[in-house]
């Protein structure tokens, strides 16, 4: 499971954080862009995109989420992956067609979990679309993790319906969401325990738990996944300035446990993205 480098993914918008909560908080299309090209400069590989209207809320547009393929891809040489998860409020037909978007990669969440105080919904039937849509149009998935019983999920997963495009099997273990598994190093070694044979994983964990887990990920051998989406806290007291922050305290984690972070092109590599 474990490689030689980090793949550092930055998720640095997400669907619930305010410009009140954080003021660098990427919303509009430059700001994204801008984001995306100063995280790539400190050791980003891939971005974990959602983004928002003219008002800031979350949103699924399909022509803005084509845009936004476009303008990243353009200015920067980021495995571009888009949230398929959205806001808990979006409708099944309109995740479905974030993948028209035709981005490198998407998420796809394996099972409904208590979301803080909302549930975040994905049916059986949900995701198994999900997957087959994705390996139609040769978009990668990240196979998002939020407690333990989506790991059996995956194999059921993988064993009814067959390997994601490109071959290759990464998942991403979301921790400490309130409802979800806990962001500690005694449940990520038990995740690790279930997830399938020759599988990659990154791991994040949201709020105060961002630390624990990024620890935990890079001792296993794992890879990291940073950003306001998750983590709007520094340190204690201490706000994030920007993703890039967060991103470069990554790197250099990174670099101190002797697995410096990837590029993109290996992350593409990796993951079994096109070239
Ligand atoms: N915003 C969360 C409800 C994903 O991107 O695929 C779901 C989420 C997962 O962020
Ligand atoms: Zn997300």
């Amino acid at each position: 499971m474990s490689t030689p480098g980090t793949l550092i993914t930055v998720a640095p918008t997400g669907a619930e954080h305010t410009k009140a909560d954080v003021p660098n908080l990427p919303v509009t299309l430059e700001e994204l862009v801008a984001t995306a090209e100063a995280c790539e400069r400190v050791g980003a590989a891939m971005v974990h995109i959602h983004i928002r209207d003219d008002d800031a809320k979350p949103t699924l547009d399909l022509g803005r989420l084509r845009e936004t393929v476009a303008a990243v891809r353009e200015r920067t040489n980021l495995v571009v992956q888009l949230s398929t998860g959205g806001a808990v409020t979006d409708p099944e037909s309109d995740r479905l067609a974030v993948l028209d978007a035709l981005p490198d990669s998407a998420s796809c969440s394996m099972g409904t979990v208590n979301f803080g105080d909302d549930v975040f919904m994905n049916r059986w039937e949900f995701i198994v679309e999900l997957h087959i849509r994705m390996r139609d149009r040769g978009i990668v998935p990240e196979y998002e993790i939020f407690d333990l019983g989506q790991l059996t999920s995956l194999h059921r997963l993988l064993d009814k319906h067959g390997l994601p495009a490109g071959g290759h099997v990464h998942v991403d273990l979301v921790m400490g969401v309130p409802g979800g598994m806990a962001g500690d190093t005694e449940t990520l070694a038990a995740a690790l325990r279930l997830i399938p044979d020759g599988a990659t994983f990154s791991a994040t964990g949201v709020g105060r738990t961002t630390l624990p887990v990024l620890f935990a990920a890079l001792s296993a051998g794992g890879h990291v996944r940073v950003g306001m989406e998750d983590t709007i806290s520094y340190a204690r007291g201490e706000r994030v300035k920007d993703n890039a922050q967060l991103v470069a305290r990554a790197s250099g984690l990174a670099r101190i446990a002797q697995r410096p972070p990837l590029t993109p092109d290996e992350a593409r590599a990796l993951l079994g993205v096109a070239a």
